[in-house]
């Protein structure tokens, strides 16, 4: 049997609330994702896929950037996993036909869901200045446009080339090696709006901006603090890890002002007893409120300080710097502004403490409950302070573990996507290549929304993604893209920023990760690197989409050929043909990737290096960790307002919608929800089932409001609510970001809820 046909959008978002589950995975989770698997793929597809993801032979899962055990299950994926690869590799289509049918303001009108259920883009598509349609063109006409749009540019600055974390390193290092070549160092990515705080302030205060722990270490933590992230949906084979570390004897604090099913208790489908009960995960969970854990961890550090022998003096005087200054700062940390901040018990601190104090080895992992605030890179500083303070870094069992998002985000990154590269980086590729990289920074993500906004830029490429739903202030990107000449999207499924478009638009499509990818010299294979620094092969097996796909690294060889001239030096062509030429190239630019070629046919791949973990060497400025002692800060409250935090549903990858459940919530058939504390609810008098309208209060006076969503009653931290990303980006000002980083404070907004008048 084929695959099902896509149901009608849903005009009516009836979302139907029930008591939210305590305990992630298990039977269940296996029949959801085989039964949307076989939707869009059929039975036999589904089988043959599902067995290839993340084995030694296989395809990388293109859902999240958690690493790979060394041993592998047959079936090395998880729930959300299996709705990833179905997505890609589903047997509906997006034809010309299709486009014939819908014009792109029928397209506008479609929710994010409908356009992702249409299936896979099959051709190149051009939408003319001034017509309603998208056309078919020939891949030779689609690089001429672009190539005529940046010939017509008054400077390589006035164009932008946006990246999603989805890109192999191979693709990777050839689009920064076009955009540079090109001229500008426009590069922003997904990052910007992700781990950037993370990247900051890891770079700052240990030297390295990635994470220094791997699986080993986790398996080997006395105490693991997972704060600001929900594992069971977005990272859901973090669990199976968290579980053998708790066998192991490891204790596990949950910081996140909600209770996340996945924390609480995981029901391991690999094994019997997972299919049962369950293993409980979460030792003490610390509900607190939205953006105080720098107050809490900086309250910590000040307990810590103030016990006898508790801190580690000796690798304090030995590599770090700093300690002296935040010494002073920890010690006015304070019980009341702490208990303000956070929410919690003091009895409840305490107990946390005693964990903190009884464990040798810590880990301390996040994700975006940290980073998209306004404050996420001092309150990542300070997780950075807690650990320093006992020796946390650099020894085994122990040390910092942000958790990536995308699949490849860590890798792009690593291989120079990057708006502000290093000199080094810079110096690298001038060596290599023989050109002069452009020196200026260039716009990370809302710097490149204000640059088209202003009219300062005008050519806007993406490879991957989906821009104009996944960044803040949707009606302002929505206008400002809508100014550009030219607007292209590398793709393999239609979203809304293919229908919000410049004067001129392309969709240009392209091979997933489970796709087979043959070029001149043979079948190729792309790499990857995971959260913990591992890179490895990845290799498609299924039939492309369609016979007019391109593999990443074909479009950007061939569109740099094309706009670059016979003047570039650069072997596109070559590189097109075999990629290994590409990964000889990445091996004398990019540190640590020495031997690429032989290293990677190592079937588990290799570890970078990461100087912290593997010497305890800090490349920081003076050569030693760095204490910081940042202010404390914490959201404040008006009156009579919420504090809200825009968050992905457990049927959703970023702006793609699977399905209109969040089954661990208890939510059902709809996405528009607010969940409310029940006390905070009766205080504003919300009854669970009422509709309200969502309006942010930002400085600047600009009413945002988000209509129609329904009040649902919700054991969430008190003053705080949340609601789904992207139906709530129209509600983030784009001025309204974190110190330094730059990223969208996606995670405190700050709301008032408005039943519409009547109702
Ligand atoms: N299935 C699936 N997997 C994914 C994704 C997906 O959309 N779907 N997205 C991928 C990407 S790109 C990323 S970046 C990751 C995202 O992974 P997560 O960061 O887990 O994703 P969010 O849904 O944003 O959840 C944020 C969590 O932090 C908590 N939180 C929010 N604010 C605070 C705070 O101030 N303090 C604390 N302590 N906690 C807080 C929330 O309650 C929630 O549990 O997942 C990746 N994996
Ligand atoms: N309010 C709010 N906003 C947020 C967040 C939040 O928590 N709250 N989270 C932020 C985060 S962490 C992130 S990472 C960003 C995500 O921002 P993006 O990475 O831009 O968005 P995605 O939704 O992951 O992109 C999905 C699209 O990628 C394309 N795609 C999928 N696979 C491939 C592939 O293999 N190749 C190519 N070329 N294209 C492919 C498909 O066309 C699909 O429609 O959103 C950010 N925005
Ligand atoms: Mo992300």
């Amino acid at each position: 049997m084929a695959s099902k046909p896509p149901k009608g959008d849903p005009v009516q978002d009836a979302p139907q609330v029930a008591q939210p589950r305590h305990a992630a995975a298990g039977l269940p989770a296996i029949g959801h994702s085989l039964r949307m698997a076989q939707q869009q793929m059929g039975v036999r597809r589904t089988a043959l896929t599902l067995l290839r993801v993340n084995q030694k032979d296989g395809f990388d899962c293109p859902g999240c950037a958690w690493p790979e055990p060394a041993e592998r299950h047959t079936a090395e994926f998880c729930e959300n996993g299996a709705k990833a690869v179905a997505e890609e590799a589903t047997l509906r289509r997006v034809t010309p036909d299709f486009f014939a049918a819908h014009p792109v303001a029928d397209l506008a009108r479609r929710s994010g869901y409908w356009l992702g259920q249409q299936g896979r883009l099959t051709h190149p598509m051009y939408l003319a200045e001034g017509a309603e349609r998208y056309e078919p063109v020939s891949w030779e006409q689609a690089f001429d446009i672009v190539a005529e749009e940046l010939g017509a540019l008054g400077s390589a600055d006035e164009a932008v080339f946006y990246t999603s974390g989805r890109t192999s390193n191979e693709a990777a290092f050839l689009y920064q090696l076009f955009a540079r070549e090109f001229g500008t160092n426009n590069l922003p990515d997904c990052s910007n709006m992700c781990h950037e705080s993370s990247g900051s302030a890891l770079t700052e205060t240990l030297g390295v901006g990635k994470g220094s722990v791997s699986l080993e270490d986790l398996y080997e933590a006395d105490l693991i603090i997972v704060a600001g992230q929900n594992p069971g949906t977005n990272h859901p084979r973090m669990l199976s890890a968290l579980e053998k570390a708790k066998a192991g004897g490891a204790q596990i604090i949950t910081v996140n002002p909600l209770p996340e099913a996945g924390m609480e208790r995981f029901k391991n489908p690999q094994t019997p007893k997972g299919l049962t009960k369950g293993a409980p995960l979460t030792d003490l969970f610390l509900q607190i409120r939205l953006g105080g854990d720098q107050a809490l961890f900086r309250l910590l550090n000040k307990l810590i300080i103030e016990t006898d022998g508790a801190v580690d003096e000796a690798f304090v005087a030995a590599y770090t710097q700093g300690y002296d200054a935040f010494v002073a700062a920890a010690r006015a940390a304070d019980w009341d502004e702490t208990l303000a901040a956070t929410g919690l018990t003091r009895a409840a601190i305490e107990q946390a403490l005693g964990m903190v104090l009884a464990s040798r080895r810590t880990v301390v992992c996040w994700a975006m409950g940290l980073t998209q605030h306004k404050h996420a890179v001092p309150t990542i500083r300070e997780v950075v302070n807690f650990l320093l303070l006992r020796g946390n870094v650099g020894r085994p069992g122990a040390g910092v573990c942000p958790v990536r998002g995308h699949s490849n985000v860590q890798g792009d990154r690593t291989m120079g996507i990057v708006e502000r590269p290093t000199p080094a980086l810079l110096a690298a590729l001038e060596r290599e290549f023989g050109f002069t990289p452009p020196r200026e920074h260039g716009y990370d993500v809302v710097n490149a929304i204000r640059a088209l906004r202003d009219g300062h830029a005008k050519v806007f490429f993406a490879m991957g993604g989906n821009f104009v739903s996944a960044s803040p202030d949707t009606e302002v990107t929505e206008a400002a893209m809508r100014r550009a000449r030219l607007t292209v999207h590398v793709s393999t499924k239609l979203n809304r920023s293919h229908t919000v478009t410049g004067a001129r638009a392309l969709i240009l499509p392209t091979l997933g990760r489970t796709e087979r990818d043959l070029q001149g010299s043979g079948e190729q294979f792309i790499t990857v690197e995971d959260s913990m620094g591992m890179v490895h092969a990845s290799r498609g097996r299924l039939d492309p989409a369609g016979a007019h796909l391109l593999s990443e690294p074909a479009i950007v060889c061939r569109l740099a050929r094309r706009v670059l001239g016979p003047e570039s030096a650069t072997p596109w062509e070559e590189f097109e043909k075999d990629y290994g030429t590409i990964r000889d190239r990445i091996a004398r630019v990019v540190p640590g990737f020495e031997d690429f070629n032989t290293k990677v046919a190592n079937p588990g791949g290799f570890a970078l290096p990461h100087a912290p973990r593997d010497e305890r060497r800090f490349p920081t400025a003076t050569g030693k960790a760095l204490f910081t002692a940042a202010p404390v800060t914490f959201p404040k409250l008006p009156e009579g307002r919420l504090l809200l935090q825009t968050l992905r549903s457990h049927d959703q990858y970023n702006t793609t919608v699977y399905g209109l459940d969040d089954r661990y919530r208890g939510i059902r058939g709809g996405r528009r929800v607010v969940l409310v504390h029940p006390d905070d609810a009766a205080g504003l008098d919300l009854a669970d089932g009422s509709y309200v309208d969502l309006v942010s209060e930002w400085e600047d006076g600009v009413e945002r409001r988000a209509p129609g969503f329904r009040v649902v009653h919700y054991p969430t931290a008190r003053g705080c609510a949340a609601a789904y990303y992207p139906e709530t980006n129209v509600l983030v000002p784009l001025d309204a970001t974190a110190d330094t980083s730059n990223t969208p404070a996606s995670k405190s907004v700050v709301v008032r809820l408005e039943q519409p008048a009547g109702g």
